[in-house]
This record gives C-alpha cells, sequence and structure tokens, in this order.
C-alpha cells in the first residue's frame, strides 16, 4: 500500500496513524497538494490527501473512506470504530468535533497564511476561531480516560490537538484546555505518533 499525502495534513496523519495501530506497513508519497499539484490530480481528481493506492491499484481518497476500509478489513473486534449502538454513535460524533476543528483552524490559517495579505478576513478569521474551540471545547468535556484502548475518536482528537499547534498554536496554549493536553501528552508518547510527527506546516505562503 501507498499513502499519499504529508504528514502536517491531519487527515493524512490519522490515516497514517490507524494503519499503523492495525499492523499494516505501507510506503509513503510524500508529494505535496501544493508543489505537485498536477502530478497530484492524476492520484486524485480533486487533488487533495490523503489517498491510498492498494496493491491492487485501487485508489481510495478521503481519510473518512479510507479509515472505513481499513476497519473492514480489520473486521468488529478490531476495528478502530466501534461497530454499533451508543458507542459508535459516540465515537462518530467525537470524530465530527475532531475533524471540524481541523476544518475551521484550517479555514483560518489558509487566510492568514496563504491568502495574500490585502485580500484577508480579520471577521472570518475570528469566526472560524470560534467554531474550532467550541469543537475543542465539546472535546474536552468528554471523559478520555487513561488506559482506555486507543480508538479512532482519541487519534483523530490527537491528530487535531496536534495540527491546531502547528498552524496556529497561539490559540491553544497548554493548559488552555487540560484535559485535550492529557489526551494529546499520552497519545504524541506513543510509536504510532512519533513515527508520524510533522515538524512544519508546508504550506505556499501569501503576501
Ligand atoms: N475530507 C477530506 C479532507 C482532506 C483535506 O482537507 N486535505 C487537505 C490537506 S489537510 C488538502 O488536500 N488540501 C488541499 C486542497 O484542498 O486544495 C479528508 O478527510 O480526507
Amino acid at each position: 500500500m501507498i499513502l499519499v499525502g504529508q504528514y502536517d495534513s491531519p487527515f493524512v496523519r490519522r490515516v497514517a496513524v490507524s494503519l499503523r495501530v492495525l499492523g499494516h506497513s505501507y510506503a509513503h508519497d510524500t508529494r505535496s497538494v501544493f508543489g505537485d499539484f498536477d502530478s497530484m490530480l492524476k492520484t486524485n481528481p480533486l487533488g487533495r490527501i490523503p489517498s491510498l493506492v492498494l496493491e491492487s491499484g485501487e485508489v481510495l481518497i478521503d481519510s473518512a473512506a479510507i479509515l472505513d476500509w481499513l476497519d473492514q478489513q480489520a473486521g468488529p473486534a478490531r476495528a478502530l470504530v466501534p461497530p454499533a449502538g451508543a458507542e459508535r454513535q459516540r465515537a462518530l460524533r467525537l470524530i465530527a468535533l475532531a475533524t471540524g476543528v481541523v476544518d475551521k483552524f484550517a479555514a483560518a490559517a489558509y487566510e492568514r497564511i496563504v491568502r495574500p495579505a490585502a485580500y484577508r478576513w480579520p471577521e472570518w478569521i475570528a469566526r472560524c476561531r470560534t467554531q474550532g474551540h467550541g469543537a475543542l471545547a465539546a472535546l474536552a468535556a468528554e471523559p478520555w480516560p487513561e488506559g482506555a484502548p486507543l480508538g479512532q475518536a482519541a487519534i483523530t482528537t490527537a491528530c487535531a490537538i496536534r495540527y491546531v499547534r502547528l498552524v496556529d498554536g497561539e490559540e491553544m496554549p497548554r493548559g488552555r484546555y487540560p484535559a485535550l493536553d492529557a489526551l494529546s501528552d499520552r497519545c504524541e508518547a506513543r510509536p504510532e505518533f512519533e513515527a508520524t510527527c510533522p515538524a512544519d506546516y508546508a504550506v505556499p505562503r501569501g503576501r
């Protein structure tokens, strides 16, 4: 299998961590969605990451669809999202909040970093951050028991926390959400997270 996309994308990273947790090995294709755009369009017509190229040559796109495939391969006993019932509903809610955190802080980051300064819209940045913090506060209010088996809700939330700290660190100093600090610390200490830790955020800068 080949995982396409760099680990500064939390969507790529949650797939990478899940592959490792489930015991898959993979090659890593680190083309950039910005620097290698034309080439990326040939892998995914949307020009987005992540994609997962299977041994058959089939290309799965979108992290949710890739993670669904991985859970199908793992079977209900090992799947990272519980297969049914209230536990599944809760996991899907937390995952929606965590991916929403990424969507909102990414929108704010693109506005602050990628868009040329003359076109930036401060009220939009503030609105995105407010929405992101709404979801972070909701995630922080959830129980994240130490010693619980690592599931997709924790993986995606930890990837989202690291991403916010990478792109908008002043918005999430340690201590603002102590429960999320603890979850992040536990996850980031695991080998699957250490091996996929993004060093930097690589997007083109506006002027
Ligand atoms: N819903 C998609 C979102 C993926 C996504 O937003 N990827 C970003 C990187 S974090 C991307 O490819 N951005 C480039 C673009 O959309 O032009 C998923 O879960 O895979």
